[in-house]
């Protein structure tokens, strides 16, 4: 995933519709060579229903280890975070791994969920609301790669930032770095922010986490061309893809690509493109990082590594980060 510009210089945001981007990053990534999409745009209601599903599958171990991190260190973590501080999850899909923060943070005074899924999002956020009556749910629709604002009345409150999934994971070094350094803007400094992300592992391991046996993970891949049948006029055969995981070793990610099973040409909103047999659009990294080297990024980032978990097989990790002066 990239990082708009203008999330980190002063200019205004283009007058552009949201479905105006999305058309305008699908003719760019399907005009580029080699062929890419953003991968923020598998998540429509569909793609977070998808999701979902991927986070229960058997091969599929950061969600549950991750779970039992947070479980296992959910005492420590509480104690590291102000008490009556604002929590703000960045990605929050499900909200799954916050209620099970929740337990230890009975102080909290709100919880402000920022999700590019809307209607996923405002689901999430009702059924919240209604599970805990007594903490003032807030969420917040937005690409958090472009500016966006916390509700009013934020601004001066003792924020914390929660930032799980190793959704971090789906950027490439630098923007995960200028990514982590605008979360520190936000929440301010001496803020704790607490991170999930997947370490590197076996290549068998991790490809199978990606392409799992029920084929959930391929319709979660797929759904990115329904989505862009559905919302940008196109017409494409999304049979005429198959889905592939591979890990890059040398650039310690495992990539997702959709290649196309024939020659063809493609249309969207009234453009052409053209495929041979084979070619590919990548439309995921999912990078996988050492303690050692997530730490680094981190420290590059302005957030020293205050504590770090792992599971006992050593498969994902979790920080507490503290924003640096
Ligand atoms: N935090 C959850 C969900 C992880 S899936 C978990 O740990 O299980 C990644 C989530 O980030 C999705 O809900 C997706 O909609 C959201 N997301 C991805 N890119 C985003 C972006 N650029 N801006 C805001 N949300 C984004
Ligand atoms: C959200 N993100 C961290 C997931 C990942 O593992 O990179 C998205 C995903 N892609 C395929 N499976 C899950």
């Amino acid at each position: 995933m990239t990082i708009d510009p203008r999330l980190t210089d002063s200019s205004p945001a283009a007058p552009i519709t949201e479905n105006g981007l999305f058309l305008a990053d699908v003719w760019d990534g399907l005009g580029a060579s080699p062929k890419a999409l953003p991968a923020k745009y598998f998540y429509d209601a569909a793609g977070s229903a998808l999701f979902e599903e991927i986070t229960v599958l058997p091969e599929y171990y950061p969600t549950r280890t991750e779970l039992g991190i947070l479980d296992a260190q959910g005492p420590a973590i509480a104690a590291l975070l102000p008490e009556d501080a604002a929590l703000v999850e960045f990605g929050s899909g499900s909200t799954a791994k916050l209620r099970r923060l929740l337990r230890h943070l009975p102080g909290l005074s709100a919880y402000l969920p920022v999700d590019v899924s809307g209607e996923f999002l405002r689901e999430q956020a009702e059924t919240l609301r209604g599970d805990f009556p007594g903490l003032a749910v807030e969420p917040v629709v937005a690409d958090f790669t472009r500016p966006f604002a916390l509700p009013p009345g934020y601004g001066d409150r003792a924020l914390a930032g929660f930032f799980p999934g190793s959704t971090i994971g789906n950027f490439e070094p630098n923007e995960a770095a200028r990514l982590l350094e605008v979360f520190g803007r936000i929440l301010g400094t001496g803020a704790t922010l607490v991170l999930g992300v997947d370490l590197v592992k076996d290549r068998a391991v991790l490809e199978a986490a990606y392409d799992d046996a029920a084929g959930v993970t391929a319709a979660f891949n797929l759904n990115l061309l329904h989505r862009i049948n559905r919302e940008l006029d196109g017409a494409i055969d999304p049979d005429s893809f198959a889905h592939r995981a591979v890990f890059n070793e040398a650039a310690s990610r495992i990539e997702m690509h959709l290649v196309s099973r024939r020659a063809q040409t493609v249309r969207v909103a009234g453009r052409s493109f053209s495929f041979r047999e084979g070619e590919s659009i990548h439309t995921e990294n999912s990078y996988k990082y050492t303690l050692d080297g997530f730490r680094a990024l981190a420290a590059r980032a302005g957030w020293a590594s205050v504590e770090a978990w792992t599971d006992a097989d050593g498969l994902f990790s979790v920080y507490a980060l503290r924003r640096e002066a």
